[in-house]
């Protein structure tokens, strides 16, 4: 642990130069940020704290390189060096997660399900994703997304009871439609999902099986939740999240689809690669395969398990009646009477950030639903660990009984302040901009 203390002026000054020098308002919104990411418990499920290797990587000159094509077979020169950091990225995450091809292009999530959907799927053919309302993604087959305009999207739906998959519905649902894909993971589901029952339903009616495990990499590479890409036709995975790597995505695939693949992200999707980003993978997959991070993934778990029994013990209610992994969603419109928007403000407001979410089979609307969503992957990145949990949830059901109450709010914020600035935050260095550090005059 780490006590902040006054950084000299000195220290806080030469933080940054070129941009305190070529332009100081876009530094002063870096250091506020850092400050607000050290001095907040951040339990949005998807965010994280990337390391400084990794900061440093994507900081780096591979910035300055054009690289369209794929190693040794490149459209430009001066290649001899970005090949060996796409190879390096490529290899490591085929090592880590056991499947024969993988692209690390996609510049996100997004373009990597749908380049991934283009390599096997037509337009028209039928694809069945979970619905968003029930924490499925945009683009596993959203209406207003490209994924529901350009394919067939039968979305399949949570069990009304258990708010838990029901894999005789998707059987059933599977049969009837005979989708040409059937795709699994989530960016709102508590529990562990059983990827061999989506293989064989997906035998069953011939579909090809695509995994999304973008919230859930970190904890697949840590071994706390099982890995689909052995068995999955084509998957991707976000590298951001619970990875902890840079902002970017990769594909990962069965050996028959890799040409595809390939093709649908360039020329059929993509540029030129960023191979900054794909240099800071790299990095990732590296630390991601060292033991600690083995350490990391059952914490996580370990966490929200603590988190969500401190809030089961304040009455609230979690939809699926708690958690196997990463994150929770808490329903608080009708077992608390409050709207989820106002629920994540006032929490905002005490310290403790996380967003509003919709809950299966939801009565209001996205732009107001009734739960919230809270991770911790970003907490156990800074080594907390179950007594933090309690202390959260407390905290989270004093200000959730009292979310008008500015001064109980502002007490909260202050204690939550007290405790986020003596665990380290990976990646910020209090002493950078410590309390003598003030905006520049606009
Ligand atoms: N925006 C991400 C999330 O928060 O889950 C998914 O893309």
């Amino acid at each position: 642990m780490i006590t902040p203390t006054i950084s000299s002026p000195k220290i806080a000054m030469t933080y940054l130069p070129a941009l305190k020098e070529t332009d100081p308002e876009i530094r002063d919104l870096i250091l506020l940020e850092e400050k607000r990411e050290f001095e907040k418990m951040r339990l949005i499920p998807s965010e994280n704290y990337a390391s400084d290797a990794v900061k440093e990587a994507t900081g780096g000159i591979f910035t300055n390189k054009y690289s369209e094509g794929y190693p040794n077979k490149r459209y430009y020169e001066g290649q001899q060096l970005t090949d060996q950091v796409e190879i390096l990225a490529c290899e490591r995450a085929k090592k880590l997660f056991g499947c024969d091809h993988v692209n690390v292009q996609p510049l996100s999530g997004s373009p990597a399900n749908m380049a991934a959907y283009r390599a096997v799927l037509k337009p028209g053919d039928t694809i069945m994703g979970l619905s968003l309302p029930h924490g499925g993604h945009l683009t596993h087959g959203w209406k207003a997304n490209f994924s529901g305009s350009l394919y067939n999207s039968v979305p399949y739906e949570l069990d009304p009871e258990t708010e838990m998959l029901n894999f005789d519905m998707i059987r059933a649902l599977a049969k009837e439609h005979k989708p040409q894909m059937i795709i699994a993971g989530y960016t709102a589901y508590p529990r562990t999902i059983d990827w061999t029952k989506f293989r064989e339903i997906c035998d069953e009616v011939g579909a090809y099986f695509h995994a999304d495990t973008s919230h859930i990499t970190g904890l697949i590479a840590g071994g706390a939740h099982p890995n689909p890409f052995p068995i999955s036709d084509t998957g991707i995975t976000t590298t951001h999240k619970t990875l902890r790597g840079p902002r970017g995505a990769m594909i990962l695939c069965k050996q028959e689809h890799a040409e595809a693949v390939n093709k649908a992200i360039i020329p059929g999707l993509q540029g030129g690669p960023h191979i900054h980003t794909i240099s800071a993978i790299a990095v990732a997959l590296k630390q991601a395969s060292q033991p600690d991070a083995q350490v990391y993934a059952q914490q996580v778990v370990k966490n929200a398990k603590a988190l969500a029994e401190r809030l089961l013990s304040h009455g609230f209610r979690l939809v699926t009646g708690g958690t196997d992994n990463h994150l929770i969603l808490m329903e608080v419109f009708e077992s608390k009477g409050i709207l989820g928007r106002d629920a994540s403000r006032a929490l905002d407001k005490a310290g403790i950030v996380c967003n509003a979410n919709m809950v299966p089979f939801d009565k209001n609307s996205p732009f107001n639903p009734s739960g919230i969503r809270i991770g911790t992957p970003s907490i156990t990145s800074r080594g907390m660990k179950e007594a933090e949990m309690d202390k959260l949830g407390d905290w989270m059901n004093e200000v959730l009984s009292n979310i008008d109450n500015d001064a109980i709010l502002k007490r909260i914020e202050g204690e939550v302040r007290d405790l986020c600035v003596s665990f380290p935050a990976p990646g910020i260095d209090p002493e950078r901009w410590n309390c003598l550090y003030t905006p520049s005059p606009k």
